[in-house]
């Protein structure tokens, strides 16, 4: 693509060029990178002494070389106001992704604010107030004094829950630690917001209850298990395109048979063939495709579950598993629970315990009582998930069938939103940690029952139990015309929610009527204006504000929209998918007057402290104290270090010192210069319960459980399942001014057998409508013949056709959404455009 970003060549990073630690901010697998970076006017050379690589570079390099950036690895930035050259490389020596970009990862650099290259020039650059009936520039003082001046005004004549707040929790890809301090201090310490919702689902809670209530947490595992198990079980994940280079650095080299040696120095003498895997996805994804072709067929196994199912399938295995007596009782007696004991957290009930007031929507129990209330045999799931019992006998032989040398088969459970996404998540899950505890697969080396993982994560936050289980469902509530008050932080609901469509139609409702009221006041009148917001309030209004780093959809309706800065013009610090923290080093200013998100939250805070000690509320103001950080360090100090599990031995030098390989959470030391971290969790067997016993769950067959899901199924032709695509980070907040991959995908692409094209009488190209009950939108098509009839698959969260207009407003128990399960039907909307003339629509599967 280089003619395409119009280089020929690229400057040579000078030997003394500026080398800082960066963690790839896109996805959970924190690939390390290094930024280089040196003044404007110079570049090194081809002699190894004036290069940083030390190679000679007048000749030819070997296929790996590490000598050598991608035309998307290169940029101008500015560092202290001055303009430098900027390479984001992978980092070779990094465990996680050793020297492995990906089509996301390898464009960090051309995705960062360069004026004077013309990247990301929509950038946010001043916070934006509406005035005058259009958003305008201003200052931070001037935007900050109306946010705390309306927000003071609504907590104080309303109660806090009339605050309404959507704050992600996206660690890498713009916040960590810092933002989930930041924010978490001023909403749970200082008010005590109950109306809160996370960026991907519409509540504050957990999207793995299930697991943790059972007493294991969902990122157990290290990297290094997919290269130990014999048996990777895979449940609605295509880690291909969403965990690229954890599936491709860790899990493709034990299926190629290339980890023997590895496993052999874990557990010398035993059998150790290639791995084998299994995916449980209604559709055939890449994943599948590219282990086929690397494994070969004998090795992969694909089980095609009808939408919804999967906890029919698990259940199945589960109870073949146990008749023939491939458990591990030994880990079962010393790890799980004992009939008639307590243990859990909640000592409310004996074992078996029925569903509790504290919100466990079914009971959790002993593997003996799990086994009779869970059993199903192969016919049934048979029958259930569209499967054969002959798939399903040998896929609990890959999982549990000990191996040649009778030892226990060590086989890895992974999930991510097939599952989570999916129909009753709870029980699905539940299902799912079942088999792995019944065959000792947690805290073991090539075990583990672990989400894939989404974002990289930083939770460090106040307690939220003031939120209660469960948590309030607050789209409904907002669509309802609850809420006075809305501050959104790094979400793009109107892209991303379910319900999407109603969701919008009643937010803008509302939204505008407190920008009439703006525009029938002079902006510098700050009691009139405040007035006339508070009046259009009262009559249903409901005012916004955003805080992002770019122009949002859901940002249209914003009253008050404040610049954030993100990954690389701020130090931040998060964990991946297994744990592993590290930071991110500022190598960059931020674009205009943007600030890092925590000092956002601190200035808000600041502003409610003096806004109501002018009201006269000196109690209150008193609360909005401790907010004196000036830097992303000062709310590291005041958050993690003093309340992350082993934060204490944390600090931004000693991670500096760590680069890419970090630690793995949590901290238990600190020796002979490095973070001592924690390779596995619940290695010593002690899982998260009381007394340390993990607990098993009754995982009862409902159907489709959310509203409305069944009916919806009978009454539309086609499943809309939807999802992630390789080249497009979620809701392309960024991707949609890059041109690669607007190149690409102009519209989201629906994946579409031949036969439901011919239909339909669509051809490749053509825009299509997707509509049910609650909302419609639109897709391009593209030709899938591995597709199931009925079965289309749609990028989801895209600008040019939102998939969540066509989600229904049904959620499980505690308010997880269940986005994956849609039906809807489809018609032609138009011959396909110019715009897409030039794509190719062949296969997206890959032979060797
Ligand atoms: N139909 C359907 N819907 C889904 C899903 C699905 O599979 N299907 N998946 C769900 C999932 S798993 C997810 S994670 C969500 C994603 O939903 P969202 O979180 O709403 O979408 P994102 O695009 O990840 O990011 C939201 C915003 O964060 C902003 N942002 C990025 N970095 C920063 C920063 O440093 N600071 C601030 N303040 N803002 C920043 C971006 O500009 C963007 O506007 O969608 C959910 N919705
Ligand atoms: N390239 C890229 N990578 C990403 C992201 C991105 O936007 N782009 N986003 C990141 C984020 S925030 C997340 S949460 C992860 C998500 O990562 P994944 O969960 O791996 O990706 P998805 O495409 O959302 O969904 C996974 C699979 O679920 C399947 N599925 C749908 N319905 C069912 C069902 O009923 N049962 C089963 N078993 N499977 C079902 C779909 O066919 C799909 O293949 O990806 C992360 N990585
Ligand atoms: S796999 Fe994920 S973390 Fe690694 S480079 Fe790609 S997007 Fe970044
Ligand atoms: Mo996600």
């Amino acid at each position: 693509m280089a003619y395409k970003r119009q280089i020929d060549r690229l400057p040579i990073i000078p030997a003394d060029a500026k080398v800082q630690t960066v963690v790839c901010h896109y996805c959970i697998v924190g690939c390390g990178y290094k930024a280089y970076s040196w003044d404007i006017n110079r570049q090194g050379g081809v002699a190894a002494a004036d290069n940083v690589f030390g190679e000679d570079l007048s000749v030819q390099q070997y296929a790996q070389s590490a000598a050598w950036y991608a035309p998307s690895m290169y940029n101008v930035v500015k560092q202290d106001g001055r303009d430098v050259h900027l390479v984001v490389k992978p980092d070779h020596d990094c465990v996680v992704n050793s020297g492995l970009a990906s089509a996301r990862g390898a464009r960090i650099a051309e995705m960062s604010y360069s004026r004077a290259r013309q990247t990301q020039m929509q950038r946010l650059t001043d916070p934006l107030v509406w005035r005058y009936g259009q958003l305008q520039p201003t200052s931070w003082d001037d935007a900050l004094d109306l946010v705390a001046r309306v927000t003071a005004r609504i907590v104080k004549d309303r109660g806090e829950d009339a605050l309404v707040v959507s704050a992600s929790d996206h660690g890498g890809a713009g916040g960590g630690y810092e933002f989930t301090w930041g924010t978490g201090k001023l909403y749970f310490e200082a008010m005590k917001v109950r109306n809160i919702r996370i960026h991907n689902r519409p509540a504050y809670n957990s999207e793995v209850h299930a697991t943790r209530d059972m007493g294991i947490g969902e990122l157990n595992n290290c990297y290094e298990d997919a290269e130990l198990a014999d048996t990777i079980f895979v449940v609605g994940a295509n880690p291909l395109e969403a965990q690229t280079n954890y599936f491709l650095n860790h899990w493709i080299p034990n299926l190629r048979g290339s980890t023997a040696s590895l496993k052999d120095s874990e557990t010398p003498g035993e059998e150790h063939p290639a791995a084998r895997i299994v995916f449980v996805d209604p559709r055939r994804t890449v994943s599948v495709n590219a282990c086929e072709a690397e494994a070969g067929p004998d090795n992969v196994l694909h089980l095609p579950v009808k939408a919804g199912t999967d906890m029919v399938l698990l259940n199945a295995m589960f109870t073949y598993i146990a008749d023939q007596g491939w458990v591990d009782q030994e880990f079962i007696d010393a790890h799980t629970a004992v009939a008639g004991t307590e243990t859990g957290a909640d000592q409310s009930q004996m074992l078996p315990r029925k569903p509790s007031t504290k919100g466990q929507p079914a009971p959790l129990t002993t593997f003996a009582d799990a086994v009779e209330r869970n059993r199903t045999s192969l016919e049934q799931a048979a029958e259930i998930t569209g499967l054969s019992v002959d798939d399903i006998r040998k896929a609990a032989e890959w999982i549990a069938q000990p191996k040649g040398d009778n030892a226990r088969r060590r086989t890895m459970f992974a999930y991510e939103k097939g599952l989570i996404w999916g129909n009753d998540n709870y029980r699905t899950n539940g299902a799912l940690v079942n088999l792995a505890l019944a065959t000792g697969n947690v805290g073991r080396p090539g075990g583990g029952v672990v989400r894939l993982g989404g974002h990289q994560e930083g939770y460090v936050r106040p307690s939220d139990a003031h939120v209660g289980r469960p948590a309030p469902y607050v789209d409904q509530l907002l669509i309802n015309g609850e809420g006075a008050v809305h501050h959104i932080w790094g979400c793009d609901n109107y892209k991303t929610t379910l319900n999407a469509m109603q969701f919008k139609r009643t937010y803008k409702e509302r939204s505008d009527k407190v920008k009439d009221a703006i525009n029938s006041v002079p902006y510098g009148d700050r009691e009139a204006l405040v007035n006339a917001i508070v009046a259009a309030i009262d009559d249903g209004g409901l005012f916004v504000v955003d805080v992002d780093i770019v122009p949002t959809s859901i940002g249209e309706a914003a009253h008050v929209i404040l610049p954030a800065a993100t990954s690389g013009e701020i130090n931040l610090t998060s964990m991946n998918g297994e744990r592993r923290m590290r930071i991110t080093e500022r190598y960059m200013d931020p674009p205009g007057q943007a600030m890092g998100d925590a000092i956002i939250a601190a200035r808000l805070a600041n502003n409610m402290e003096r806004v109501l000690r002018e009201m006269g509320d000196a109690a209150y103001a008193d609360k909005f104290q401790g907010f004196d950080w000036q830097t992303e360090e000062d709310v590291f100090e005041d958050g993690y270090r003093k309340n992350a599990a082993g934060g204490e031995h944390v600090t931004y030098d000693r991670l500096r010192a760590m680069g890419t390989n970090g630690f793995q959470e949590p901290a238990t030391g600190f020796e002979n210069g490095e973070i001592v971290g924690t390779k596995r969790l619940y290695a010593d067997g002690q899982f998260g319960t009381d007394d340390g016993r993990a607990l098993f769950l009754v995982a009862e067959w409902g159907g489709l459980q959310a509203e409305g899901k069944e009916a919806e199924r009978e009454r539309f032709p086609f499943l809309i399942n939807n999802g992630r695509a390789n080249l497009v980070w979620q809701s392309a907040y960024l991707d949609k001014e890059n041109e690669m991959v607007m190149d690409r995908w102009p519209y989201p692409f629906i994946d579409m057998h031949p036969d439901d094209m011919a239909k339909l009488s669509v051809a490749e190209g053509d825009l299509v409508e997707v509509w049910n009950d609650v909302g419609s939108t639109q897709a391009m098509v593209y030709p899938t013949p591995s597709a199931r009839p009925g079965e289309t698959f749609m990028l989801f969260g895209y600008p040019s056709g939102v998939q969540g207009n066509v989600v229904n407003a049904g959620v499980n128990e505690l308010i997880i959404p269940n986005y994956k399960n849609t039906w809807a039907n489809i018609r032609k909307l138009a011959d396909k455009p110019a715009s897409v003339d030039h794509l190719s629509f062949k296969s997206k599967e890959y032979r060797i």
